[in-house]
């Protein structure tokens, strides 16, 4: 009965969560998930960071003191995406995070998607007229543009029992079939009644008034580090935590030891950045 069930589910559902393409229109890294296997952080411990977005003064001194806590050349950083936009230093903070190649990883929040995108258009047709939001794209090189080209939608550590998202994650739906916009975008689920479905069907939403947050609804047991929402700070779930705390905002920088001697410490590295008004 469960497998009918399995398959009515995927044969009715699957087809429209399967959502091939980025609202972006961006082409789709070569990887979406990616699996940072055990072997790959052997000897390291792995520290997750917020979002950036620019912030490289910030975004240096957290990698000070994170090198400081757990030894020179010993931390593997994962950032929870939204490595650009808003801050001082966009291409600052990719080259910074480039030159670290082997120790980083890092997911694709909205805000990369849609610099994507811009760069992609800039690129394509030297005319194109950028918003001030995005003029720093004129200044990336092909390796920039590449390595944000790269960045996969989620990143697992099965080692580590852990999973990095920018925005959030639809409960009891495999990771390929996530949508790809949720992932960057969502905050909420709105539960919508579905005719072709008995029970209403999990959508995600970006919008703060609609449904529950997410993580309210995720059952575990892998546990899930992201961003992306600044609004509601720092979250501290059983399976989930959430580490945007709004540096490009006058917030501060927030990264999480996850493994080794360190695991659990936090390192919060208040911003340089004006205040945001409410
Ligand atoms: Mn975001």
């Amino acid at each position: 009965m469960g497998a009918l069930i399995s398959v009515i589910w995927s044969l009715l559902i699957k087809p429209r969560n399967c959502v091939r393409r980025n609202l972006q229109n961006n082409p789709l890294p070569e990887v979406c998930h990616l699996c940072i296997e055990e072997r790959h952080i052997a000897g390291q411990q792995v520290c997750v960071v917020g979002d950036v977005h620019g912030c490289i003064d910030e975004l240096s001194e957290l990698i000070a003191e994170a090198e400081k806590k757990a030894g020179h050349g010993k931390v593997v950083f994962v950032f929870v995406g939204d490595l650009v936009n808003r801050g001082p230093s966009s291409v600052g903070v990719v080259r910074k995070l480039r030159a670290m190649s082997s120790r980083v990883y890092a997911v694709r929040g909205n805000h990369d998607e849609s610099a994507i995108r811009e760069a992609r258009k800039f690129r394509e047709d030297n005319n194109y007229i950028l918003s001030e939001k995005y003029f720093w794209v004129k200044y990336i090189e092909n390796e920039d543009f590449a390595f944000l080209n790269s960045l996969p939608y989620t990143i697992s550590l099965p080692s580590l029992n852990a999973l990095v998202v920018h925005a959030g994650l639809i409960p009891g739906v495999d990771l390929e079939n996530q949508i790809l916009n949720d992932m960057t975008n969502m905050r909420n689920i709105v539960h919508q009644d579905d005719p072709f479905f008995p029970v209403p069907v999990l959508k995600g939403t970006n919008l703060h008034g609609q449904g529950d947050p997410w993580v309210s609804l995720w059952p575990g047991p892998q546990h899930v580090y992201f961003g992306h929402d600044a609004r509601r700070g720092m979250q501290r779930a059983r399976y989930a935590t959430g580490l945007d705390t709004g540096c490009c905002h006058g917030g501060a920088l927030t990264g999480v030891f996850i493994s080794g001697p360190c695991s659990g410490e936090f390192i919060t590295i208040p911003s340089k950045q004006p205040r945001a008004h409410a």
